[in-house]
C-alpha cells in the first residue's frame, strides 16, 4: 500500500515496551476524593458505597481487560496485576495503564445509581493512574503488602480520629493535636478505654481493603431440554462451573494467603 509523505510522523512515537518477564502493576487512584467524597456526603471515615463501588469497577476492569490475575484496592485506589507472561498489546505500557483507567472511570460513573440511589453524581470523577514493574515474586508481594499496611495505618488513624470528632465533640484541630505521635498501640487504648471499642472487630474489608481473585465457583441454572421419547420439553437443573472474579477481605502480608492461593504467583500464570 503506498504511503503518504505524512507516515514519517509515527517515528516520533516513543516505544514503551514493558520489560519481560515482570509483573505489570497498574495503580489507579481518584483525583481530589478529599473534596469529592465531601460533596457526595460519604460516610466517614468508611462508605460502604463508595467501597463496593470501587470494588465493582475493579471486577469490571478483571473481567473486560486480559490477563490480570489479581488486584487490591483501599479508599479511593485499586492497583491490577498482570501476569508475568502477559502479551496483551505487546506489552505496551500505554495500552495497559489507559484501558484499565478509562474502563475504570467509566464503570465508576455507569453503576454509580445502584450503589449510591438517591445521591445524585454531581460532577464528573477523575482517576490517574501508574504503571510500575516488579521482576521478582517477593518484589510484588511486598508492593502488595506496602498498600495493604498503608491500608491499616490509614484506618487505624482516620478511626480514631473520626471518634474523637463525631464521639468527643473534639475539632478536627484538636483530634489531630491528640494523635500527634501516638503509636498503634496506643490508639486501640484509645478507641477501647473512650469509645468501648475493639479495633481488630472493626469490619475486615476497612481494616485489611479488598482483595479480587479469580475462583471457581458452581453456578446451578435450569435449561430447557427435549428427551428422546418425550413430547415437551422439560425443565433440568444444570451445574456449570464458572471463573468468577471474586472479593475477599483477607490478610496478604503473611505466607498464608500466597499458600492459599498458588495459582497467582504460578510461573504459568
Ligand atoms: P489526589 O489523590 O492527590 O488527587 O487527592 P485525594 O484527595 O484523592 O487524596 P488521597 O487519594 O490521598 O486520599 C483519598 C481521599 O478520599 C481522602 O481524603 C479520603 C477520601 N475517601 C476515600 N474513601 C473514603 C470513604 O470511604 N469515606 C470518606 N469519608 N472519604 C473517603
Ligand atoms: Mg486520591
Ligand atoms: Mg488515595
Amino acid at each position: 500500500m503506498a504511503k503518504s509523505k505524512f507516515e514519517y510522523v509515527r517515528d516520533f512515537e516513543a516505544d514503551d515496551t514493558c520489560l519481560p518477564n515482570c509483573w505489570i502493576v497498574v495503580r489507579l487512584d481518584g483525583r481530589n476524593f478529599h473534596r469529592f467524597s465531601e460533596q457526595h456526603e460519604f460516610k466517614k471515615p468508611n462508605d460502604d458505597r463508595a467501597l463496593h463501588l470501587m470494588t465493582k469497577c475493579a471486577q469490571t476492569v478483571m473481567e473486560e481487560l486480559e490477563d490480570i490475575a489479581i488486584a487490591y484496592g483501599q479508599s479511593d485506589e485499586y492497583s491490577f496485576v498482570f501476569k508475568k507472561k502477559s502479551r496483551w498489546f505487546k506489552r505496551r505500557a500505554s495500552k495497559f495503564m489507559t484501558h484499565v483507567v478509562s474502563q475504570f472511570a467509566s464503570s465508576y460513573v455507569f453503576y454509580w445509581k445502584d450503589y449510591f440511589k438517591d445521591q445524585q453524581l454531581l460532577y464528573p470523577p477523575g482517576f490517574d493512574a501508574r504503571i510500575v514493574l516488579y521482576p521478582s515474586n517477593q518484589n510484588l508481594k511486598d508492593y502488595l503488602s506496602w498498600r495493604q499496611a498503608d491500608c491499616h495505618i490509614n484506618n487505624l488513624y482516620n478511626t480514631v480520629f473520626w471518634m474523637l470528632v463525631q464521639r468527643s465533640g473534639l475539632t478536627p484541630v484538636q483530634a489531630q493535636d491528640r494523635l500527634q505521635g501516638t503509636l498503634a498501640g496506643d490508639k486501640n487504648e484509645i478507641l477501647f478505654s473512650e469509645f468501648n471499642i475493639n479495633y481488630n472487630n472493626e469490619p475486615l474489608m476497612y481494616r485489611k481493603g479488598t482483595v479480587l481473585v479469580w475462583q471457581k465457583v458452581n453456578e446451578v441454572t435450569t435449561k430447557k431440554i427435549k428427551l428422546p421419547k418425550e413430547a415437551e420439553e422439560k425443565e433440568v437443573e444444570v451445574t456449570r462451573t464458572r471463573t468468577k472474579v471474586v472479593p475477599l477481605h483477607c490478610d496478604i502480608i503473611g505466607d498464608q494467603f500466597w499458600e492459599e492461593y498458588p495459582e497467582i504467583l504460578a510461573e504459568d500464570s
